[in-house]
């Protein structure tokens, strides 16, 4: 393996809308300096062209940080973003084949939703870097989400993981602290930072959750 291991501790997914007037790459530069360590662009709306266009002003925002960039199921506008890697969802193209396609430099993450789903996927342990666990909770952030697993049902899925895990849906800094018993690496967020008024101060009191003893 080339790829250094991810800071999954706290992981902003973006979301073009909630960041509002603001825009993202506020939202994002911002959320940096509060304390995002990982960041996944998220856009299902957006063209490939507007992703990609998206993409490259977030990159840039990146640079010189060493936050990595994640793209959101588009194996195919990587390179074109230069972005670190790419999450797939269970509907999402095989995380074998995003393997073969990104190289061994590339980060791969996937969703489980299901002890199921997480032992299917250990028939891939090779091409996936972490896991996204969830939902926690209800989100209104993501349409149709699966059923919500709870604490509990994210510890069943960390204890049984062969990958880091992070949690993620309807993840807010309260409830954070709830969850760093369960051997998650992080939390995966999307309103808790973008739908904010200060995306720095709601980072910084993510990471101060998660650093709660
Ligand atoms: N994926 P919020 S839940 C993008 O369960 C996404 O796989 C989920 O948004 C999953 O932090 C979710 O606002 C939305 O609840 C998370």
């Amino acid at each position: 393996m080339t790829r250094a291991p991810l800071d999954l501790s706290l992981y902003l997914v973006t979301d073009t809308d909630q960041c509002g007037e603001r825009g993202l790459v506020c939202t994002v530069r911002d959320a940096i300096a509060g304390g995002v360590t990982t960041v996944q662009l998220r856009d299902p709306d957006a063209s490939d062209d507007e992703l990609v266009a998206l993409g490259l002003l977030v990159r840039q925002v990146l640079d010189g940080t060493g936050v990595p960039l994640i793209v959101n199921d588009r194996v195919h506008l990587v390179d074109a973003i230069g972005a670190d890697g790419v999450h797939v969802g269970q509907d999402d193209i095989p995380v074998e084949e995003a393997r073969s396609l990104l190289g061994p430099s590339a980060y791969v993450g996937l969703s489980v939703h299901t002890l199921a789903q997480l032992d299917l996927a250990r028939q891939h342990t090779d091409a996936i870097d972490y896991i996204g666990v969830g939902p926690v909770w209800a989100t209104t952030s993501k349409a149709n989400h699966a059923a919500t697993i709870g604490i509990d049902g994210l510890r069943d899925i960390v204890r049984a993981s062969p990958w880091p895990c992070v949690a993620i849906g309807g993840i807010t800094a309260d409830r954070a602290s709830r969850l760093r018993h369960t051997g998650a690496s992080g939390v995966a967020v999307i309103s808790a930072i973008c739908a904010q008024a200060d995306a720095g101060a709601a980072a910084q009191g993510l990471v101060h959750a998660w650093q709660q003893p």
